[in-house]
């Protein structure tokens, strides 16, 4: 098993070639690339299903598509929390969104139109989903969650990585990176209760306008 201390890992993330410092790191750096090769490959489908459904249906299916591979320290710090050490068969077998695809649609049922239509190709095994629109977390967080595998295909062999694919309006993106932001200055807040409560008045308000806009999009159709 190639474990690495958190020594290793703390010269690792400081230095900026790691793999000369360190050669166990190798297979490290080699894993990300698969992961973000896997990114990758899940992210040409969805932009070959957005092409596609743009041409029949007149209108994209999606807004944007962003994709990130989670950093270094991130990756540590979710190991740690798992209580797992750093080791390559942890990384694989103990999380699943060190590659990460976040697709933002203007209408609810697009999510539901694309997660579908990603998850019916024999290409992809779907491991898991978390729907949070359907099932909102208690702070008011909305989004269709989506674990799948993908192969790649290397020089010599092929590879199934995983990778979590998030859905979610225009909206909820906007409530979701405001969160995201609130969450680091929690702190430092002198009234964090007030804070999430707030936050979570406007996840209904968010809620209640996703929905009405569809049926708008549904009268202009
Ligand atoms: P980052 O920086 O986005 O990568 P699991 O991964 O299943 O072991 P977890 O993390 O509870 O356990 O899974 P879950 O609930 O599916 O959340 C995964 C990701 O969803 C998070 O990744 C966030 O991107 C997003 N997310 C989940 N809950 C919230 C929330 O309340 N607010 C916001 N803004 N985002 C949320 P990371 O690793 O936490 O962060």
């Amino acid at each position: 098993m190639s474990q690495v201390s958190d020594v290793s890992m703390q010269l690792l993330l400081n230095s900026d070639n790691p793999v000369d410092m360190f050669p166990h790191m190798q297979s490290f750096q080699e894993m990300m690339m698969y992961y973000e090769c896997a990114m990758m490959e899940v992210e040409t489908k969805l932009k070959v299903l957005n092409s596609e459904f743009a041409l029949v249906h007149k209108r994209n299916p999606f807004e944007s598509i962003k994709s990130r591979l989670k950093k270094p320290n991130s990756i540590m710090a979710k190991l740690r929390k798992k209580e797992l050490d750093f080791t390559i068969e942890n990384l694989e077998s103990g999380l699943t969104d060190i590659a990460g695809v976040r697709v933002i649609c203007s209408f609810l049922e697009d999510i539901y139109a694309l997660s579908d239509m990603l998850s019916a190709q024999d290409d992809i095994t779907v491991l898991e989903v978390k729907d949070y629109i359907r099932t909102p977390k208690r702070n008011g967080y909305r989004s269709l969650h989506l674990i799948v595998e993908v192969p790649i295909f290397l020089t010599n062999r092929k590879k199934y990585m995983k990778v979590e694919v998030q859905f979610r309006t225009i909206a909820m993106d906007f409530w979701a990176s405001l969160d995201h932001k609130l969450k680091y200055k929690k702190d430092n807040l002198k009234h964090p209760e007030i804070v999430a409560q707030e936050l979570k008045k406007c996840a209904d308000t968010i809620t209640a306008m996703d929905y009405k806009m569809q049926e708008i999009r549904q009268l202009l159709e």
